[in-house]
């Protein structure tokens, strides 16, 4: 770990630098609600995240090429829940894909009629599901403030034409396949959210984490109804138990009970087995017995 320099910290995760010039990316147990960091970890949730992104990379990978270099090779402190990753040059755009109509898309539809610069019918509310998946994309913006909806033309001005119409197809088939294999399992996925670097011989990786329920919004598919507000698959628990508390989502929000803690930690775990048909390890050491 001493090897390892601190380059940056998400709300959730951290990215540090090894002197081979390698990325690591470590997925925290830190949990976000209504964007307010939480002070109460979710066990396992940095694991559950961590792996499910893997999964996802390997089943993504003749789509797209990804950063993941090894998830194995890592300081023992961070096992199961840290990305050796190649380092790219970031694409300075956020590849949103959205199936549904929800949160600022939903908003920005609601005044204009419009996502992004692509016109939708009339009539749709909330959670309504579009006819075809469309590329919403954005700027990324500093910590603390939020992202600009841009047009294609806006990524155009930003990237080329080549890379913005690749960016596009690489993140409307990337939320295609998960959609689909996710629906097969009873989850609806609503949108996505992905980051691509270039790599040196200007090829586009897909980097970051991918088709985690922190990158997308999860929906269970059995108690979907278009016009109701959508539950979330993995924060539900966290959010109803916020409401009932009266945290005004601006304050320090208060601890989470540990009946909620394992609820949502729970879910993590299950969106992962439903999705994957695999178990959750954990892969921490277990207690010693006798
Ligand atoms: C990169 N982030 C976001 C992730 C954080 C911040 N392969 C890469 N090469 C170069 N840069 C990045 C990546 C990746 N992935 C990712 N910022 C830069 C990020 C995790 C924790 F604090």
């Amino acid at each position: 770990m001493r090897d390892f320099r601190h380059l940056h910290s998400g709300k959730v995760r951290d990215l540090y630098e090894s002197p081979d010039g390698l990325l690591l990316m470590v997925a925290s147990d830190r949990i976000s609600a209504y964007d307010v960091v939480l002070p109460t970890p979710i066990p396992d949730k940095g694991r559950v995240l961590t792996q499910l992104s893997l999964w996802w990379f390997e089943r993504l990978a003749d789509l797209v090429p990804n950063h993941v270099v090894s998830a194995t090779d890592v300081p023992p402190e961070f096992a199961g829940r840290a990305i050796r990753c190649r380092r790219l040059e970031m694409v300075p755009v956020e590849c949103v894909v959205r199936g549904y109509l929800t949160g600022s898309g939903l908003a920005e539809y609601a005044t204009s009629g419009a996502v992004c610069g692509i016109r939708l019918p009339p009539g749709l509310v909330e959670g309504s599901r579009l006819e075809m998946p469309i590329f919403t994309p954005t700027t990324k913006a500093p910590i603390g403030q939020h992202d600009a909806p841009m047009t294609f033309d806006d990524v155009v001005d930003a990237v080329g034409w080549d890379t913005a119409d690749e960016l596009r197809t690489i993140s409307i088939q990337v939320y295609h396949r998960g959609a689909e294999l996710a629906a097969r399992r009873g989850i609806i996925i609503a949108d996505t959210k992905l980051e691509v670097g270039w790599a040196p011989d200007g090829t586009l990786v897909l980097a970051d984490e991918v088709l985690t329920p922190d990158s997308s919004r999860f929906w269970p598919a059995d108690t979907y109804e278009p016009g109701r507000r959508p539950q979330s698959f993995d924060k539900q628990y966290v959010r109803d138990w916020a409401a009932r508390t009266g945290w005004d989502r601006t304050g320090p929000p208060p601890e989470i009970p540990d009946a909620v803690v394992e609820a949502t930690r729970a879910r993590y775990t299950e969106a992962y087995e439903r999705l994957t048909g695999a178990p959750f390890a954990s892969g921490r050491p277990a207690p010693a017995t006798g």
